[in-house]
């Protein structure tokens, strides 16, 4: 005869797992992809995820992660669009008992035990490789552009620093102008019109925190009668199937990598934590970079 214990506990094991994920939005081709990989993982395990677009708003993200609470899940996993301001929230999951995994994006916080774990990229270390790749390309001489990401988000921050860190070395390499473009399509084409009217063929470089601006910059560029990828250079970050096809015709010299493929390694993890093993704190993805040695050889096995 099985006790009331143990029945119990064969009916929880078999109940498929509840995770809430808070995204940030659909701000990018990058970020579709993000959550294209977190939805047809969970439907591959048989995990019931809820999935709630933040549309670019924290107070979207916060009430979605508060909903999650409420419906008691056995995970809430959160992309946050920007690094601070997430300590209320986070210890009424804590409170609730719901272990909360970071992917993507990091937070800043002053209680660390807010959060399990966090899986997502080093973006300083892309935001680093771009700047040595524009160095070694101009040969330390250029005025460049700078695209930034959502303000106050983690990549747009670490990507800015990095490169700001990495051109630092060279003073012939100088920042003339830099703003966001929300790592919007939309937003690098508008912000790069209006640097065009401002600086003119005074723009050597354009360095985008993300492959949808320095797109979209490339429109800007050629509307205005000039050549990216030769009169302008121009470099970016993520690696998307339309960023490669771009270096191959010419258009944009190199994308560094951030992969974002997460949903086997977070759901791996929240599966880990259920059987109480112990988990990475931080695990980060591995980014290539692609310029015109490689871009052909690479586009055809690009997942995204
Ligand atoms: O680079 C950009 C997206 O947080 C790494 O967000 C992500 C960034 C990515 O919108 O395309």
């Amino acid at each position: 005869v099985i006790s009331l214990v143990a029945a119990a506990q064969v009916a929880a094991a078999g109940k498929p797992l509840r995770v809430g994920f808070a995204q940030t939005g659909a701000e990018s081709a990058w970020r579709t992809a993000n959550t294209n990989s977190m939805k047809s993982e969970a439907e591959k395990r048989g995990i019931e995820l809820k999935f709630a677009d933040g549309q670019g708003k924290q107070e979207n993200q916060i009430r979605a992660i508060r909903s999650f609470v409420a419906q008691r899940v056995d995970a809430i996993v959160l992309a946050p669009i920007v690094e601070t301001g997430w300590d209320p929230v986070l210890r009424e999951a804590k409170r609730a008992g719901i272990p909360v995994i970071l992917t993507d994006r990091s937070i800043q916080t002053a209680d660390e035990s807010l959060y399990v774990c966090f899986i997502g990229s080093d973006f300083y270390e892309e935001g680093r490789m771009a700047a040595d790749w524009v160095a070694r390309a101009v040969n330390g001489q250029g005025n460049i552009i700078e695209l930034q990401g959502t303000p106050g988000s983690a990549p747009a921050n670490e990507r800015r620093r990095a490169f700001a860190d990495g051109i630092a070395k060279h003073p012939g390499l100088k920042i003339i102008d830099s703003q966001s473009g929300d790592f919007r399509r939309a937003g690098g084409k508008e912000v790069m019109e209006a640097m065009l009217k401002k600086h003119g063929r005074a723009i050597n470089i354009v360095y985008a925190h993300n492959d949808d601006m320095a797109l979209g910059a490339t429109l800007a560029i050629e509307e205005a009668g000039l050549k990216p990828g030769r009169d302008i250079i121009m470099v970016s970050i993520d690696g998307i199937k339309e960023a490669i096809q771009a270096i191959i015709d010419g258009r944009l010299n190199c994308t560094v990598e951030c992969n974002p493929m997460f949903g086997p390694k977070v759901y791996d993890t929240i599966e880990r934590l259920k059987r109480g093993e112990k988990v990475e704190r931080k695990a980060y993805n591995k980014d290539l970079l692609f310029d015109a040695t490689n871009a052909r050889e690479m586009i055809a096995s690009r997942e995204y």
